[in-house]
């Protein structure tokens, strides 16, 4: 296995780190101790945890207005797995990539898998794309796709579904995420009946097409691109959906994709009271689907989705397997170190929620001790784990401070000198 950072680098780091985290970490476990928590056991969990990197998070996103590259960003699939390596290396959190088709079409994927495999990475959910048209696509989806009115549009999107999950099947993967765009921007263009009928009928052609260990995880979004209704607009509509396809057929919770304010930790305990719990895409946003970083804004909603994936597991009901995987848009940082960041701020709030005294909290909820069942919480919320996750990443191989190392690699400097320039791409300015 050939890695892209220095392994040389990160053992020179982490000798200078090792003291202090030492220190820190035996402090933490006393403070733990004292609550009777074993620290050991919570960082065995710890390096349990994992989330995938979404391919396209390896670029520059950018907006609808403009996009603004920087020297050395990936330009394809193979590039981009190389900076995914550099974040799995260095985090030890992140061992799987999610593709993207068409954007990510190789002509041999068996040799991506090898390619991915040789960089320490394995592939996580296909997602297939029917939000935006190809060069030379027989119909065009600026109607819709799944939903769309003409049949044979429907049959392509179907069919472009049925092939993403055949490459994820050489790839190694088990779950197929569907996300349409499809919706109206004008009251009446389109019957809100019919058009779900016809997503529906298309998705159970596509849900006959999963390998028996597959799923399919439906994502709704309630806005963009269409602005007056989606069709797979909220987690009720997703629901319905997936409970009409089948018991294959699970939600995706994309943390950007609700209205304001919205209670995610409920919705992600409804779904799973209902077995149809079936992962998340994390990103954190301000005032829509900003697409921010996981847990800039707003870490304690982070925590509190935790919180219940942990109650979840506790009552495992039908099952419980989850799917993790970051999805943001990084606009104005190296979209490496965004999700070093990233990955390392949904492991601390997946740790502080495993912190959590379960007795303590269902004991106040027994008792109607509102207050003492909120401190349950955030006592946990207020611990700093950082010396947890540490001391996990380094005992896997990763680096104590991620982001120290990977400034030092130089890395993205190094790419800029051998990847050719990325094109602004179109923006509406
Ligand atoms: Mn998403």
């Amino acid at each position: 296995m050939t890695l892209p950072i220095s392994a040389d680098l990160i053992a020179e780091r982490n000798a200078a780190h090792l003291d202090a985290l030492e220190d820190d970490y035996a402090a933490l476990g006393r403070k733990l101790a004292r609550t009777g928590i074993d620290i050991d056991a919570i960082k065995a969990k710890v390096a349990g945890f994992s989330v995938a990197v979404p391919s396209w998070g390896a670029g520059r996103g950018g907006t609808r207005f403009a996009k603004f590259p920087i020297a050395g960003e990936p330009t394809n699939i193979h590039e981009k797995l190389e900076d995914c390596a550099v974040i799995q290396q260095l985090s030890r959190v992140t061992p799987r990539v999610s593709p993207h088709f068409p954007w990510d079409k190789v002509s041999d994927y068996k040799a991506l898998r090898d390619e991915a495999a040789s960089l320490g990475l394995g592939f996580d959910a296909v997602n297939s794309n029917t939000f935006q048209d190809q060069q030379g696509q027989a119909h065009t989806y600026a109607n819709g796709s799944l939903s769309a009115q003409d049949a044979a549009t429907r049959q392509q999107a179907v069919d472009h579904n049925i092939e993403c999950i055949e490459i994820g099947q050489q790839l190694g993967s088990t779950d197929l995420t569907v996300w349409v765009g499809d919706g109206t921007n004008f009251p009446g263009q389109q019957d809100f009946a019919r058009s779900l009928d016809r997503y529906l009928e298309g998705a159970a052609q596509i849900y006959a097409a999963l390998p028996d260990d597959w799923r399919m995880l439906l994502e709704h979004k309630m806005f963009e691109p269409a602005f007056y209704s989606t069709v797979i607009s909220d987690w009720g509509s997703s629901i319905l959906a997936a409970q009409e396809l089948g018991p294959k057929a699970k939600c995706l919770v994309d943390l950007g994709h609700h209205a304001p304010n919205v209670n995610i930790e409920q919705i992600v305990a409804r779904l799973h009271r209902f077995g149809k719990l079936g992962g998340f895409h994390f990103n954190d946003s301000k005032y829509g689907d900003d697409d921010l970083d996981s847990g800039s804004i707003n870490p304690h909603q982070l925590f509190l989705v935790f919180n219940e994936l942990i109650e979840a597991e506790l009552n495992p009901r039908d099952g419980f397997n989850p799917s993790y995987m970051i999805d943001q848009s990084h606009n104005v940082t190296d979209p490496i170190e965004s999700m070093l960041s990233s990955a390392e701020t949904i492991a601390q709030c997946f740790a502080k929620a495993q912190l959590v005294d379960r007795a303590a909290l269902h004991g106040a909820q027994e008792a109607n001790d509102t207050m003492m069942a909120f401190q349950a919480l955030r006592r946990a919320y207020n611990l700093d784990v950082a010396p947890i996750l540490a001391k996990a990443r380094m005992e896997a191989g990763g680096a104590i401070d991620v982001l120290e190392a990977y400034r030092l690699s130089q890395y993205r400097g190094r790419k800029a000198q051998e990847r050719k320039a990325v094109g602004l791409g179109a923006g509406i300015v």
